[in-house]
């Protein structure tokens, strides 16, 4: 790691401290969105760590991106998410494939944090099976007419600008949907349902109904029929930002499992003395490292400008199910404590479960691999 890449963690890392572990468990137990939180790490460059300066993005690599979102997903996996989502998920595919006029009128608000985006790919009826899209976007010559709903929209309410899938031509398949950009308050948009989760409860997941929405043409991501091609693009970056909240959330919980196990005594010792739990902290802490590598090593790909499809499916299937075991163990360690509140294991168990269903569910990740195996 470069003297930069140990800055930008340290920072991370001071903000969960500071200004995220305050309040936390209140903003779980209340469904309550971090906007403040979200404003602070705006100032910090969170928002928009890898996009070009000149687009206001803080202009670091994906390593830098990884080890932040560690750090602040050790902590508070409710803010993390909606960090990812920007930053992977719109600012990304915005500066990637987004025309000038778009980036400059877009993707500049976003990068900065000044306002926050949303991506608009699952639907009542297609989660997985994302060529299935029924929402559609009509040619009307110079705009699209948009209608349709979306689905578990993370910063569903909190975003003002949607990149939203759509079909055009049906009969074209996947070749006939395009991307576009939604302003929240284009006439006919209507922000639905707050859905009540298990996890990540502090983030923001909303359905979005498109009633007879008029998206200009210029607001259209890439040539015509792009739109598939570009939601497959922008998720293999997004997996690897969701691989490097899955760490942050088992590390977070290995962390205080360690300095738990050290202070609780049981029969006269602590528990750290105790070879069962020396087992289950030797395992958690091997996992959670063959995680890491396999983080770094898609983000590394990625920086390198190398195929880093394969690399991203694999950090986050494997990433995604060591969150789960190490919170488990976590909440095992810390007995009857693990099992309320005040101790975070609970909420990080219950936050890790959706790290193997967002941005491609761990069926989805063995799909891609397989057929990057066999291709
Ligand atoms: N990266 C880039 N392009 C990809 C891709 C990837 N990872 N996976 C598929 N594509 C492209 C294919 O190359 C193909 O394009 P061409 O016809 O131009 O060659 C096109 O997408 C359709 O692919 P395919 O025919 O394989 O479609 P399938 O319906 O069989 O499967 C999967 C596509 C399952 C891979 C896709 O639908 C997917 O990733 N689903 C999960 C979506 C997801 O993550 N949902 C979560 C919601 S976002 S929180």
């Amino acid at each position: 790691m470069t003297e930069e890449h140990l800055a930008v963690q340290q920072a991370a890392r001071d903000f969960a401290k500071s200004e995220l572990l305050p309040g936390v468990i209140e903003r779980d137990t209340h469904q309550k969105f971090p906007a403040e939180q979200i404003k602070k790490m705006a100032a910090l460059g969170f928002m928009g760590m890898m996009v070009d300066p000149k687009y206001n993005g803080g202009g670091l690599d994906t390593i830098s991106y990884v080890l932040a979102m560690e750090e602040i997903s050790k902590v508070d996996a409710s803010a993390s998410v909606c960090m990812s989502v920007n930053n992977s998920l719109v600012c990304w595919g915005l500066e990637k494939f987004g025309s000038e006029e778009q980036k400059e009128k877009y993707l500049k608000p976003l990068a900065s944090g000044e306002v926050i985006g949303a991506f608009c790919l699952s639907e009542p009826e297609a989660g997985s099976d994302a060529t299935s899209q029924r929402t559609r976007a009509e040619d009307k010559g110079d705009h699209y007419l948009l209608n349709g709903t979306k689905n578990w929209i993370t910063n569903g309410n909190s975003a003002s600008i949607y990149i939203v899938i759509a079909q055009t031509e049906p009969e074209k398949r996947h070749k006939g949907i395009n991307a576009l950009i939604v302003e929240k308050e284009m006439p006919g948009f209507v922000v639905g349902r707050k859905e009540d989760k298990m996890g990540i409860r502090g983030s923001d997941t909303h359905s979005l109904m498109f009633t007879d929405v008029k998206v200009p043409k210029a607001n259209r991501i890439g040539e015509e029929g792009f739109g598939f091609t570009f939601a497959m693009s922008t998720l293999n970056g997004g997996r690897i930002g969701i691989a490097a909240q899955a760490l942050g959330i088992a590390s977070g919980a290995y962390e205080l499992s360690l300095r738990y196990s050290k202070e609780r005594k049981a029969f006269g010792k602590t528990l750290a003395e105790h070879q069962a739990i020396q087992f289950k902290l030797a395992d958690m802490a091997t996992q959670i490292d063959a995680a890491r590598l396999l983080v770094w090593k898609a983000a590394y790909l990625k920086d390198q400008k190398k195929d880093f499809v394969k690399a991203a499916a694999m950090a986050k299937l494997f990433a995604s199910q060591v969150a789960q075991d190490v919170t488990t163990e976590a909440v095992q360690i810390h007995g009857g404590y693990g099992f309320v509140k005040e101790f975070h294991v609970e909420r990080m168990m219950r936050d890790a479960k959706i790290t193997q269903i967002y941005e491609g569910t761990t069926e989805i990740q063995k799909m891609v691999i397989s057929r990057e195996l066999l291709r």
